[in-house]
């Protein structure tokens, strides 16, 4: 059975394999420290819920939803990122399969999508991610700017790839260089994921 719950899965490869785009004590606070207080801010919201639920009291519905928006939102943008990262040492520069064809009919060429993409993370304002997404009315690939962990998403997209932009993505090993951490993103890009992210959504 499903847990109503969030849980904070194992990452799918050793917290240093990403180096030495993003380092073993990055990757470990990232995961360990940020990505976990999403997990646990999330549900201690459902907690509250339930009980008020179970009590019959009264919540503050618009300061509770805003929060669990925030909190839901990022945990579940960090489970699509760690997925969609692959081990320095076996990625791959450039997506393959229906993905390739998909971002050379949207943006004209791999290389302006990918332009498209650094710029859309690079100046995503304050805390955010930078996320591609399917369409379904069109199929149309858009780049979205995501502020927060919540906000400018489009309902009913689909994302197919994240990169997180927050401080906490990037500070020790870049400090405040964000274009740099960009910049490295690319080297460990998991475009297998993707790419079947965007199948399953067409088949
Ligand atoms: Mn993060």
């Amino acid at each position: 059975m499903v847990s109503k719950f969030y849980t904070l899965d194992d990452l799918p490869y050793a917290f240093n394999a990403l180096e030495p785009h993003m380092s073993e004590a990055q990757l470990r606070l990232h995961h360990d420290k940020h990505h976990a207080a999403y997990v646990n801010g999330a549900n201690a919201i459902f907690e509250r819920l339930d009980k008020a639920r179970q009590a019959g009291m009264d919540i503050d519905m618009k300061a509770t939803l805003k929060e669990l928006s925030f909190q839901a939102g990022g945990h579940i943008l960090h489970q699509l990122f760690w997925q969609n990262l692959a081990p320095a040492a076996k990625a791959v520069k450039e997506p393959g399969g229906v993905l390739a064809e998909a971002l050379k009919n949207e943006f004209g060429s791999f290389e302006r999508f990918k332009k498209e993409f650094s710029s859309a993370a690079a100046s995503t304002e304050g805390s955010g991610w930078a996320a591609l997404a399917r369409c379904g009315l069109t199929g149309r690939l858009l780049i979205m700017q995501i502020e927060k962990h919540n906000v400018n998403v489009y309902p009913q997209l689909r994302i197919l790839m994240v990169l997180d932009v927050w401080e906490h993505a990037y500070y020790l090993d870049y400090k405040n260089e964000r274009p740099r951490f960009v910049e490295a993103f690319w080297n460990i890009v998991n475009w297998d994921v993707v790419n079947k992210r965007l199948e399953a959504l067409i088949k």
